[in-house]
C-alpha cells in the first residue's frame, strides 16, 4: 500500500511519519518547495525534538517527500485552512487546490480522507464534487471521509498514537477502509460518525468547547480579582466536585485552532451567541494584563518592559495569535502583524522581547538579560519551563524595578516576592 499526504505541516508530516515508521510507504507531498528541500536535506523545521528525530528516522526510511502528488492508494489531505476575515468564512483554498490535485492522480479503489479542520459539510459538500468524475463515484469507485486530527501541539508524537479518532465515511465501505488504516496506528478507540459532516462538527464542538471554558475561567479571574479572592486557588477548590472541571484562566486564547476553529460553526443563525461572548472574553484578557501592569506601576510613561514568552503558550514556538505577542504590541513598538486587528497601542514607554523557543524571524527578539536590564516591569507571556527555572536574585539585579506580572502562572510567587518582587497574577 502507498499512501500520498497532501500538506506537510507539523500535522501531515506527523501523520506521514507516523505511517511511514510503521513500514507504509508514503509520499509526502506539499506545494512548499522549501519545505521539500529541507525534508529532503533531512532537516524536518519542527519544535518538537522528539517529533524532529521522529521524522528523521521515516524519512531514512518509507517516506518520501515529493514536490508532485502521487498516484496512491490512500490519499490524506492535512492542509491548512485559515479564517477568511475579509468575508467572514473559512478559506477553503488550500483544501480545494489538494481535491484537484488528487483528482489528477485518483484511481478506482483509492481512499480519500479529509483531516484538515472545516466547517460542516466540505467532504460531502465540497471535496466530493472536485474529486468525482464520470468514470469515478464516490462510494462506488472511491472511498472518502473526515477524521480529524485532534494533536497537542507541544505532545504531537504522543497524542498522535494515543488519541481516540472520529471517523465520519460517505458509506460503509469508506468508514471501514479508514478505520482498518488507522486502527493499528493508535492505542485509542476509533468511534464512527453517522457522516462525514457529523465528524466535522465534532472536530469545532471540542475547540468550540474548550474555548467557551477558558472563557469562563478568565471571568471568574476578573472577578474574583473584584472580591479579592485569588482565583486559581478558588478554581481548584471547585474542580474537586466530582462533576465540575474548570480550566484555567490566562492573558488570553491563542494559537491557530481554538480563537480560529470555533467561528467555523457559524452558519448565520445567530445560534453560535455563547461562542462569539466566549471570544470577546478572552481577546480582551491582553489589555487587562496591561491593566494589572498600569496599576501596579501606576503611569507607564517612559517605562521600560520586559515581556518574556510571546508563542501562543508555553513549550511551543508557534507566535500565531499570541496573547503575549498582543500585550507586547500593546504596549508598544513591536511591530509583527499577528493576523489579530490591534487599535494602535500605548505607545508610552518601550518593551523588548524575549522568547528562548520562539523561532518567527520578523520579531526582534532580545537575550533575557538585554530584556530584563534595567527594566521597570517583567510580564510572563508565556509559561515556558525555562521561565520556571529563572533565579529572580538573578533577575532582581539587573532590573531597576520589581513589577512582575505573571498571567500564565510560571513562577512560584512566594519565592520571586521573598526576593523583593512586587508580583502581580491573574
Ligand atoms: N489556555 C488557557 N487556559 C487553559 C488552557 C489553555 O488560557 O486552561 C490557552 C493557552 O495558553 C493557549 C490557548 O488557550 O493560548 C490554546 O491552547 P490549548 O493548549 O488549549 O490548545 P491548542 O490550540 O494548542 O490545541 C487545541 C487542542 N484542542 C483541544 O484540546 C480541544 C488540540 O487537541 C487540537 O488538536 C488543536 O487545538 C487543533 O489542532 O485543533
Amino acid at each position: 500500500m502507498t499512501i500520498c499526504v497532501h500538506g506537510l505541516g507539523y500535522i501531515g508530516l506527523a501523520t506521514a511519519s507516523l505511517f511511514a515508521n510503521e513500514g507504509t510507504d508514503v509520499i509526502g507531498f506539499d506545494v512548499n518547495e522549501d519545505v521539500i528541500d529541507r525534508l529532503h536535506e533531512g532537516e524536518p523545521k519542527v519544535s518538537e525534538s522528539e517529533l524532529e528525530s521522529y521524522i528523521q528516522d521515516a524519512l531514512e526510511c518509507n517516506l518520501t517527500p515529493s514536490r508532485r502528488p502521487q498516484p496512491a492508494d490512500v490519499h490524506i489531505i492535512c492542509v491548512p485552512t485559515p479564517y477568511d476575515e475579509l468575508n467572514d468564512e473559512a478559506d477553503l483554498t488550500y483544501v480545494k487546490d489538494a481535491g484537484r490535485n488528487v483528482a489528477n492522480v485518483l484511481r478506482p479503489g483509492d481512499t480519500v480522507i479529509l483531516e484538515s479542520t472545516v466547517p460542516p459539510g466540505t467532504t460531502t459538500g465540497i471535496l466530493a464534487p472536485i474529486i468525482s468524475r464520470s468514470d469515478l463515484n464516490i462510494g462506488e469507485h472511491v472511498h472518502l471521509g473526515y477524521t480529524p486530527e485532534t494533536v497537542m501541539p507541544g505532545n504531537t508524537l504522543t497524542e498522535l498514537r494515543t488519541n481516540d479518532r472520529i471517523v465520519g465515511g460517505v458509506d460503509e465501505a469508506s468508514v471501514s477502509a479508514i478505520k482498518s488504516l488507522y486502527e493499528p496506528l493508535t492505542t485509542g478507540e476509533i468511534h464512527v460518525a453517522a457522516d462525514p459532516t457529523t465528524a466535522e462538527f465534532v472536530k469545532l464542538a471540542q475547540n468550540a468547547e474548550r474555548n467557551v471554558s477558558i472563557a469562563y475561567a478568565n471571568t471568574l479571574a476578573l472577578l474574583a480579582e473584584n472580591y479579592g479572592i485569588d482565583v486559581r486557588s478558588a478554581i481548584n477548590l471547585a474542580n474537586n466536585h466530582p462533576r465540575v472541571d474548570i480550566l484555567s484562566p490566562g492573558p488570553g486564547v491563542g494559537g491557530h485552532c481554538l480563537p480560529v476553529d470555533p467561528r467555523f460553526l457559524s452558519d448565520g443563525s445567530g445560534a453560535t451567541e455563547l461562542i462569539d461572548i466566549a471570544n470577546r472574553v478572552n481577546g480582551r484578557m491582553p489589555e487587562h494584563v496591561i491593566r494589572l501592569l498600569e496599576d501596579a506601576i501606576d503611569s507607564l510613561e517612559n517605562k521600560t518592559v520586559a515581556v518574556l514568552g510571546i508563542t501562543y503558550k508555553g513549550n511551543v514556538s508557534d507566535t500565531r495569535n499570541s496573547p503575549g505577542l498582543e500585550i507586547a504590541q500593546l504596549l508598544g513598538n513591536v511591530t509583527v502583524d499577528t493576523r489579530r486587528a490591534m487599535d494602535g497601542g500605548w505607545n508610552e514607554g518601550s518593551v523588548t522581547i524575549h522568547d528562548p523557543r520562539a523561532t518567527d524571524s520578523r520579531l526582534q527578539l532580545v537575550t533575557l538579560d538585554t530584556a530584563v536590564n534595567g527594566a521597570d516591569a517583567v510580564i510572563f507571556g508565556a509559561a515556558h519551563d525555562e521561565f520556571a527555572e529563572l533565579n529572580p536574585a538573578d533577575i532582581r539585579s539587573k532590573m531597576t524595578g520589581r513589577t512582575v506580572i505573571d498571567p500564565v502562572d510560571v513562577i512560584d510567587v512566594d519565592h520571586w516576592t521573598e526576593h523583593g518582587f512586587d508580583v502581580r497574577t491573574i
